[in-house]
């Protein structure tokens, strides 16, 4: 089985996390090219993440962290605490299924914000669509923080376990951090969920480095 990833890709790294606390027998075959050549042939959105089992072909990164899961959801390892065994909670399914989504949401919108910004997309007054799409998605990106602040706790954003929720909130952050930054801070569930988590060994095996355009 093998997971094309990019080493600074957000989503990447979420896949990579799941699949490092998993013990998963996954060879990580790294694409050096922006955009990615390789996953042309399994994945027609032509991004990494992509998983490739087999004859199989899995990508959306959610998809692939359920199919990581479900394959694979005994060899749980790392910790303390453990990695959670469930995406979601049956007891709370629809809860911790709406964080996925929010966090999916918010680093949609915060990798967006930062194209539009480096390929300098700007907005024109005469478009045909008076819609200001970078402030548009800051205000979304500053929404959903609150709303997953709501959310959170020290102890994550599940009770007990290392969850795919809180993967998805560090890769975010790390990604944010290293590339264009925004005012997450200030919001001490959040904080303190990335401060819990950052040292754990999958965290730290796939941590980014910073990169900016201009450097
Ligand atoms: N919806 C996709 C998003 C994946 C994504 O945006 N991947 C980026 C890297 S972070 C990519 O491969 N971009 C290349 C491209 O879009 O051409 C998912 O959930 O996996």
């Amino acid at each position: 089985m093998q997971l094309y990833y990019s080493t600074g890709s957000p989503f990447s790294r979420v896949a990579r996390i799941v699949a490092l606390e998993l013990g998963a027998p996954c060879e990580f075959v790294e694409e050096t090219e922006f955009p990615p050549k390789q996953v042309e042939a399994f994945n027609p959105a032509m991004q990494v993440p992509t998983l490739v089992d087999r004859t199989r072909s899995v990508f959306g990164t959610k998809l692939i962290v359920e199919y990581l899961m479900t394959e694979f959801s005994a060899a749980g390892t790392g910790g303390p605490p453990p990695f959670a065994a469930q995406m979601t909670r049956p007891t709370d399914h629809w809860r911790d299924a709406q964080i996925l989504i929010a966090l999916e949401a918010l680093l949609s919108a915060i990798v967006a914000r930062s194209y539009l910004i480096w390929t300098g997309a700007e907005h024109r007054p005469d478009a045909v669509i008076p819609y200001e799409l970078a402030p548009r998605e800051l205000k979304r990106i500053y929404r959903l923080l609150d709303w997953l602040e709501g959310e959170a706790s020290a102890a994550g954003f599940l009770p007990d376990v290392f969850s795919i929720q809180d993967a998805w909130l560090i890769s975010t952050i790390g990604w944010t951090e290293a590339r264009i930054a925004i005012e997450w801070r200030g919001r001490p569930g959040l904080e303190a969920i990335i401060e819990r988590y950052s040292d754990r060994e999958s965290v730290q095996a796939t941590n980014l480095g910073v990169w900016r355009p201009d450097t």
